[in-house]
C-alpha cells in the first residue's frame, strides 16, 4: 500500500489492529502453587471450559500448577507486568499490595462458614475484589479455603503452647503480627519450602487447612494438628489489568462470568476435599486436637488487637464493621 496519505494509512492500521484483538484466539496462562487435581486447579480448569463455551472455542485457560511458575509472590509480580495473564493465590499473597485483602485474614473475623459465605460471596467481598483494580489487578472471584489451624510437633491447646515456637507464615506483615501476638516467632516463607523447613527443624510449626496439610505431607514432620481455626482468608482469582485492557468488552464479560460460575463448582469439590483430607491425614498418623479442646478465648484475646493495627483508615474500619455487622 502506498502510504503517502498518512492519516488514511493510520486509520487502516488501527482498524486492522482492532479486528485482530477482536478475533484472535487466546489461551490465558494461569499459575497456582497446588497440584493439578487440587480443587483450585480443577475449578480454574472448569472456568476455562466455561469461557471456551461462551466464546465459541476462541478463549481458554491453561493452568500451570505445583509452583512451576514460581511462588505466589513471584507469579503476582508477573501478572502485574502482564507477563502472566492470571493467577489463583490465597488472598494473603496480596496483603502488601491491596490493603483490603487483609480483612478476611483478620483473626476470628467470621463467626462461622455461613457468615463467611454471606459476606465474601456477597457485597463486602465484591468491595474487596474491586479494590484490586487500583493496584493493577482485576479481582474476579473468591473461593473459600476453610479455616486455618496450627500444626506442630506437639499439640497446641492454648496460646501459652505457642510460646517460643518458630512458625512458618505466608509472607505478609499481618501474618507476622498474628504470630508475634501469640508469643511465637514468625518465619515467612513460600509454600513450596515449608516441607523441608519442617523436616530439617528450621521451623517448628505452620498453619493451614486440612487439604493443604494433606497435599504437602506436612503431617509427616508436624503430626499434631490443633483446630485453632484462627482465620479464614479465601483464595482469589486475579487477572492482569495490563492484559485485561487489551481485551474486548465481550471477552472481559465472558471471563468475569466464567470466574463467578466456577465458584459453586469449586465449593462442591472443596467440601468433599476437606472431609477426605482430614480422614487421610488421620490415616497417615496425624493426631487431631478438636476445636472443642482448644482454649479459643486465649487465642482471641491475644490476636484481636491485630485488627486495629492493620485497619488504620476509616474506609478499612468501615468495611471491617460491615463484615462484622452482616447477619
Ligand atoms: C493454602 C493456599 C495456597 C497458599 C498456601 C500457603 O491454603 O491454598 O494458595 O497460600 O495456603 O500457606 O502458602
Amino acid at each position: 500500500m502506498n502510504c503517502q496519505l498518512k492519516t488514511l494509512c493510520g486509520v487502516v492500521a488501527i482498524a486492522f489492529a482492532m479486528t485482530a484483538t477482536q478475533t484472535s484466539a487466546r489461551t490465558f496462562r494461569s499459575a497456582d502453587v497446588h497440584a493439578k487435581d487440587y480443587p483450585t486447579n480443577l475449578a480454574v480448569k472448569y472456568m476455562g471450559d466455561e469461557l471456551s463455551k461462551a466464546t465459541g472455542g476462541k478463549d481458554n485457560i491453561k493452568v500451570f500448577g505445583d509452583s512451576s511458575l514460581g511462588s505466589e509472590k513471584d507469579t503476582i509480580e508477573q501478572v502485574k507486568i502482564g507477563a502472566l495473564d492470571m493467577v489463583r493465590v490465597n488472598t494473603s499473597a496480596f496483603h502488601g499490595i491491596v490493603p483490603e485483602s487483609m480483612i478476611p485474614a483478620f483473626p476470628f473475623l467470621f463467626r462461622d462458614l455461613d457468615h463467611f459465605r454471606k459476606t465474601m460471596y456477597g457485597p463486602q467481598g465484591d468491595k474487596i475484589l474491586a479494590a484490586f483494580e487500583k493496584a493493577g489487578f482485576i479481582g474476579l472471584a473468591f473461593y473459600e479455603s476453610g479455616a486455618r489451624s496450627m500444626y506442630a510437633k506437639k499439640p497446641i491447646k492454648s496460646v501459652a503452647d505457642m510460646k517460643g515456637l518458630k512458625v512458618r507464615v505466608q509472607p505478609s506483615d499481618l501474618w507476622v503480627s498474628i504470630i508475634n501476638s501469640m508469643g511465637a516467632s514468625p518465619a515467612p516463607m513460600p509454600f513450596a519450602e515449608v516441607y523441608t523447613g519442617l523436616k530439617t527443624g528450621l521451623i517448628d510449626a505452620a498453619e493451614n487447612n486440612y487439604p493443604s496439610y494433606e497435599e504437602t505431607k506436612h503431617f509427616e514432620s508436624a503430626p499434631y494438628f490443633s483446630e485453632t481455626l484462627h482465620a479464614m482468608p479465601p483464595e482469589v482469582i486475579v487477572f492482569s489489568k495490563k492484559v485485561w485492557d487489551t481485551l474486548t468488552k465481550e471477552q472481559q464479560a465472558a471471563i468475569r462470568k466464567a470466574a463467578k460460575d466456577s465458584v459453586p463448582y469449586y465449593v462442591k469439590l472443596w467440601e468433599v476435599k476437606e472431609k477426605d483430607a482430614k480422614a487421610a491425614v488421620i490415616k497417615g498418623g496425624a493426631k487431631i486436637t478438636p476445636a472443642s479442646e482448644i482454649d479459643r478465648k486465649s487465642f482471641v484475646d491475644a490476636e484481636k488487637p491485630v485488627w486495629d493495627k492493620f485497619a488504620t483508615t476509616p474506609e478499612m474500619k468501615g468495611l471491617v464493621q460491615e463484615v462484622v455487622n452482616a447477619k
